[in-house]
Order: structure tokens, then C-alpha cells, then sequence
């Protein structure tokens, strides 16, 4: 335990949110605090997600889990994914371009979004629950855009950025999440018309609804849940890309649709 005092978190918590709303990068929080827990991180993510609700003027509208592929795991040392919260003001539309000036160093990634319409609550969370308080899947990106120098962090470190969420779109076609097979949805992901990624939401700790109802679990752990009313992103189908002013992406997601953006 590093004993952080309570001046210590909001310094640690105003110089992440600083860094958000003046676009600039800073340094791990662990070269200052070595032995990060990761109960320490989801406190200072609490923190900071109080402290951003309250400065933006917004509301929390979703969850998103994060480090849901084994490859992202591997790259990261990490044996379970990462879960944070999706502000309203992270929401924004395929028909409204990013502003890319607005964000430090902007990497997409290809989602599955769920939209609840139960809360989802109690011990031994299944897979079954979370398809029945799911109304409909949608295709969706996120945009992440971690505060940290070079995107390099630790897993103490992600978790407290609220996991390097920054913006996500959700496309316009619904699926009710029982009528296909989720365990194997195949995404390309192209940016201006060449494909950069391909991959299948198998990558999704084997198949999405089993991330949803470990997350879900993982949750209660924390005296959080899924609500009714949240749109939850599953976790990355494929590998991030680099997004620049004047970049068109576009994710084709077998069977669920397109979502694409654009970044003026
Ligand atoms: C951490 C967030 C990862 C996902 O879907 O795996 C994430 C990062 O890579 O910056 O959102
Ligand atoms: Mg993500």
C-alpha cells in the first residue's frame, strides 16, 4: 500500500482530468506511486468519475469493459479485463464528425454495444441474465485516448484514466441479441476505404455475453451494477487504430451492421 492521503488522490485526480479537458499527455501515476493496487485505482477512478460528472455537466449513461481480448491481456501482463463508466458527453453520432484537435492521441476500436433494459443484479450473474435484460445489440466503435504519454500505462494506471474511454459511436441498425449467434461475429474495420483490422468477437474473452456477465459480477463486487438504460461496450474486437483529422473509418460487423465516423 503506498498510504495515499486524501490531498494526494485529488491532486492524482485533477491532473487526469486536466489532462483530459486541455488535451495534453502526462506521466504514469505509478512512476510517482509504485505498488499501485488495483482497489486503489478503481477508488481514484470513482473519484474521478464524480469529479467529471459534476465539472461537465453531465450523467453516466453505460459501462464499458476494456482488456477483453487475450491479445490485449498478453500485451498488457493482465489476466482480466478492466471495466469504467460512458458519460453522455462521451456519446456522439456517425453524422457529427470527431474533432480530432480535441483529443491527444486518438486510437478506434470495433464493439459490440448492449442496450439494457433491466438492471442487472444478484450473486452468480450468467450469461442467460444478461441476454434476457439485454433488448438489443448494436455495431459500435470506441474512441480511447488514454491520458498517458505514448499510451503506455500500467494496469493500476488504465484502470484509474476510467480505462482510456474518451468518445464511442453506436450505429443505427438493432439486433435483438437472441435471434443470432454472438459467439462469432466477424468485423473489418477500414480507414479511408483500405481494410486495417479484421477479427471476430470470439476475441471477446471467448464470447461477449460471458465479458458481460463477468463484468456484471465483477460489479456487484463493487456496489456498482448494469442499470436499465445503459448502453454497455462489450470490449475491442480487434486491435485499436490511429485516428487523424481527415480520416474516414468504417466497422462491418457480419450480421449486425456498419457504424462509421468521420474526424475533421
Ligand atoms: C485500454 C482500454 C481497452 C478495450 O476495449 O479493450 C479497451 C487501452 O487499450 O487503452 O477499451
Ligand atoms: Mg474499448
Amino acid at each position: 500500500m503506498n498510504n495515499i492521503t486524501e490531498t494526494q488522490y485529488e491532486k492524482i485526480v485533477d491532473s487526469l482530468l486536466d489532462a483530459e479537458q486541455n488535451v495534453y499527455e502526462i506521466s504514469n501515476i505509478t512512476e510517482g506511486y509504485s505498488n499501485f493496487t488495483k482497489n486503489e485505482a478503481y477508488f481514484i477512478q470513482n473519484k474521478l468519475l464524480k469529479k467529471r460528472l459534476k465539472e461537465n455537466n453531465t450523467t453516466k449513461i453505460g459501462v464499458k469493459l476494456g482488456l477483453t481480448s487475450e491479445a490485449k491481456q498478453q500485451m498488457m501482463g493482465v489476466e482480466e479485463p478492466i471495466i469504467g463508466d460512458l458519460h453522455a458527453d462521451m456519446l456522439t453520432y456517425e453524422w457529427d464528425p470527431l474533432d480530432c484537435f480535441s483529443l491527444i492521441h486518438p486510437k478506434i476500436e470495433p464493439e459490440i454495444a448492449f442496450f439494457l433494459h433491466e438492471d442487472v443484479q444478484g450473486e452468480n450473474i450468467t450469461e442467460m441474465d444478461i441476454l434476457q435484460a439485454t433488448k438489443y445489440i448494436a455495431p459500435a466503435f470506441e474512441v480511447i485516448d488514454s491520458r498517458y504519454q505514448n499510451f503506455k500505462f500500467t494496469l493500476a494506471d488504465v484502470i484509474a484514466d476510467n480505462c482510456s474511454s474518451k468518445k464511442f459511436v453506436v450505429g443505427s441498425q438493432l439486433t435483438l441479441p437472441e435471434s443470432i449467434d454472438l459467439s462469432n461475429i466477424g468485423v473489418t474495420m477500414s480507414k479511408n476505404g483500405k481494410i486495417e483490422q479484421t477479427g471476430t468477437s470470439a476475441a471477446v474473452l471467448s464470447h461477449p455475453l460471458k465479458a458481460m456477465a463477468w463484468a456484471a459480477n465483477e460489479l456487484e463486487k463493487r456496489g456498482k451494477r448494469f442499470k436499465k438504460g445503459d448502453i454497455v461496450l462489450s470490449g475491442a474486437i480487434s486491435e485499436a487504430i490511429t485516428i487523424g483529422s481527415g480520416d474516414t473509418i468504417i466497422a462491418n460487423f457480419n450480421k449486425l451492421g456498419l457504424v462509421s465516423i468521420s474526424c475533421r
